[in-house]
């Protein structure tokens, strides 16, 4: 059995996750995603909309997806890929580079990122919104 392995926090999931994830588990059978919790979101100063709870919850419901673990550090990738016997690690191109130190211990694809939509540009429009003032509705 071929495992993939991926990261991110995947906020407000939006069609770029997704196709990245599908992509990602047709490189192998099974897909692990190890999604940032809210203290490393902190660490990557990434302030997402919705809280680590949720965020597995909606992951969990994906379809590509087999197996959701914390994302802690920046440190714990080669002891996951280790732990959970991943022959690929993927992520998309804009980390391109970033992550070859785990070449010595499984495959690192890059894939390319899809363009026209973030997590935050949603979580600015959204936070754009008025906010809803009683009686509004
Ligand atoms: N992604 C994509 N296309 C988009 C948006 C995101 O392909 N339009 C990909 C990113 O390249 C990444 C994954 O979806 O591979 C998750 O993106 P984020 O949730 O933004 O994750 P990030 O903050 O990049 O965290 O240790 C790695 C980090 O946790 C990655």
């Amino acid at each position: 059995m071929k495992t993939v392995i991926t990261y991110g926090t995947f906020d407000v999931l939006h069609a770029g996750h997704i196709r990245l994830l599908s992509r990602a588990k047709a490189l192998g059978d099974r897909l692990i995603v190890g999604l940032s919790n809210d203290d490393f979101n902190a660490l990557k100063k990434k302030s997402a909309l919705l809280d680590f709870r949720n965020r597995k919850a909606v992951l969990e419901a994906c379809r590509y997806v087999d197996l959701v673990i914390e994302e802690k550090n920046w440190e714990q990738k080669v002891d996951d890929v280790q732990a959970y016997a991943a022959d690929i690690f993927v992520m998309g191109d804009d980390w391109k580079g970033k992550f070859d130190f785990l070449k010595p211990y499984c495959e690192v694809v890059y894939l390319p990122r899809t363009e026209g939509i973030s997590s935050t540009e949603i979580r600015d429009e959204l936070r754009g919104e008025p906010v809803l003032e009683a009686g509004r509705y």
